[in-house]
Parts: C-alpha cells; structure tokens; sequence
C-alpha cells in the first residue's frame, strides 16, 4: 500500500522533468499517475514520516460542514490553509503593514523579512481568531472545498448539497454510475478562490457490501500534499461507508501533474530509504452521529508506528 507512494516518489525523481511553475520554486514533473489503497488492510497513514491526523480530521471536517474560513481551523489548531487567506489579506486595501509581496520565497531566502513575516502571520491568525468580523472578511477562502461540495451555486439562484445527495444515492442506487461529486465550478475557478480546488472530482462505487472512491487530483504536490490527500479520502471513504452502512473497500488515486518540488527532493530521498511499518488503524467513536454532526475528537488513529516527521517548505 504505501510503496505504491514510494514507488510514485522514484519514478517522478528518476523520468519526472524539470518544469517551472506558478510558484517560482521549479518542480520534477510527471503527467497521469494512479496509486490503489485497499482500505481493509489498514489504514494509509504513511509510516514513513510521521503525519499528523488532526490536521486531516480536522480539514476534513471543515470540508463536510462546508466550511470555507480559516477560523475554524485556526480553532483546531490546524495552520495548513492560512498562507492563502493570510495572501488575500496583505494584498487588500486594508492592510498597512510592512509589504508581503511573495512572502513565501521571501521568506526562505532573507531572514530578516522571514522575522517580519511571522509577526505579521501571528497577528493575522491572533485577529482572526479574536475578531469575527475581521474573520468573516479576511479568515475567508471563497468557494473552496466545502462551499462546493456542500452548497454549489445555480444558476437558478438554488444550491445543490452534493455531498448529501451523493449519500442518499449511495442508500438508495448503490449500483450508480453517477456517485459524483465535483469541486471543479468553472465559474468561480478564474477569480473567486484562493486556490482552485487540487482535488477537483472524486466518485463513489459500491459492490460486494464494499464502497470504493476514486479521486482526481489535477496537480499533486507529492511530498507535502499528497500524503495529507491520501489520508483524507481515505477518511472521507470510512466516513461515507460508516453513514450507508457498508464495509470500505478502495481509494484510488488518479493524479494529473504530479510533481516533487526542488526544494523537498533531499527530504523524499531521506524518506526513500526508510521502510514502511505496519499501517494503523482508524477508530470512529460518537455513536449514532451522522456524518454531518461528527467531531474532530470522534476520530482517531491507533497503533500508528512511524518514522520521524520531515520538515519542508510549503509552496505558496
Ligand atoms: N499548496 C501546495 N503547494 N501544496 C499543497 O499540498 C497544498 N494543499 C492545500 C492547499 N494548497 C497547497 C493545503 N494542504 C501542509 C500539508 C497540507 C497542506 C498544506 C500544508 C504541510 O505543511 N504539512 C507539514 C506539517 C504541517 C504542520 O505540522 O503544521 C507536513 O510536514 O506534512 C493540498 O491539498
């Protein structure tokens, strides 16, 4: 299970090209990938770095109540979407501090500037955890995930609850070919959101008692984001398959450009030469809870055996 992440890692080091990108870091590149996790042998956390299941849950959670502000997160303690609201912010009218144009890069490269960036990021979460009116302006991605998944605008001026309609399918036409759920809206793609969704369709299939769910993933930062990706629908797999009251079966994951930034390839062949522990489990308490009522702490990972975590720079 997990090598076929390792093996994904080798093959976009060994046949990946060099490609520049939206960022400015450079990347290895590869177009059209598919790894397969049979979800009865384990759960795919990878053993191969430590990963930590509260960021997952945690977004994911944020995901299913359609959720689109970082307020939330930054409540559970979870900073992994603050970068692109932190983004929006610096370059509004409103912000008067020191400037933040490409703070990311900036920031590993000049460590002065790097100072002055996480003060102003510490105020920024500080604010927008203590001021929600400032939150609901600045804490805000626009229609990301959860806003699509949960309450996709028509045009008719009515919202479609994928997710739900999804599961009711799910109950009542397992055998469909239309379990889908996309967070591609071609409308909001060009301005609205901080970031076009990465993971932009993801379908369900049922057979043998089992659900599986495949993802399409556009573009797949493989050493930061991947691993986090393939944890998440894995629990969004668990969680479905709790609600409909089926065994879990596959995720597979289908990638578009999947690449290895520059500045995470000493890291990946760090985690190359390690070997992969037994993978963990998932436990989900909270009872009867729906889906839609489940809680960060209703979710947890037992005997998770890893090696130690790997820091890298996120791309910004
Ligand atoms: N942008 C980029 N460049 N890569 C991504 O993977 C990505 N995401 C989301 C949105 N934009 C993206 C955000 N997901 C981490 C992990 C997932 C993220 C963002 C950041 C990260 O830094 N993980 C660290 C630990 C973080 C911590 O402990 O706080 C790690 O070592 O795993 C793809 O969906």
């Amino acid at each position: 299970n997990e090598q076929a992440y390792l093996d994904l890692c080798q093959t976009i080091l060994d046949q990946g090209q060099v490609k520049s990108d939206r960022t400015g870091t450079g990347t290895h590149s590869i177009f059209g990938a598919q790894m397969r996790f049979n979800l009865a042998d384990g759960f795919p956390l990878l053993t191969t770095k430590r990963v930590n299941f509260r960021l997952i849950a945690s977004e994911l959670i944020w995901f299913i109540r359609g959720e689109t502000n970082i307020q939330f997160l930054l409540k559970h303690n979870n900073n992994i979407w603050n970068e692109w609201a932190f983004k929006r912010w610096v370059e509004s009218t409103d912000y008067q501090g020191p400037d933040m144009t490409d703070f990311g890069n900036r920031s590993l490269v000049d460590s002065s500037f790097r100072e002055q960036y996480q003060q102003e990021m510490a105020s920024f979460k500080e604010r927008v955890l203590t001021d929600d009116g400032f939150a609901q302006q600045y804490g805000e991605l626009g229609p990301v995930y959860g806003k699509q998944w949960r309450a996709w605008q028509t045009s008719q001026g009515e919202t479609i609850d994928q997710l739900k309609d999804v599961i009711d399918s799910l109950k009542h036409n397992p055998d469909s070919r239309r379990h889908i759920i996309s967070a591609w809206n071609p409308e909001d793609v060009p301005s609205n959101m901080a970031l076009p969704p990465c993971h932009a369709l993801f379908q369900f299939y049922v057979a043998d008692g089992k659900l599986s769910c495949q993802l399409y993933q556009r573009s797949a930062d493989v050493f930061l984001g991947v691993p986090f990706n393939i944890a998440s629908y894995a629990l969004l797999t668990h969680l479905v398959a709790h609600e409909v009251g089926l065994a879990v079966g596959e995720f597979i994951h289908t990638l578009g450009d999947a690449h290895i930034y520059q500045n995470h390839t000493e890291q990946i062949t760090t985690q190359l030469s390690r070997t992969p522990f037994a993978q963990p489990q998932l436990q989900i308490s909270g009872g009867a809870k729906s889906i839609f009522e489940l809680e960060v702490s209703d979710l947890e990972i037992v005997n998770y055996q890893s090696h130690a975590a790997i820091k890298a720079p996120i791309a910004v």
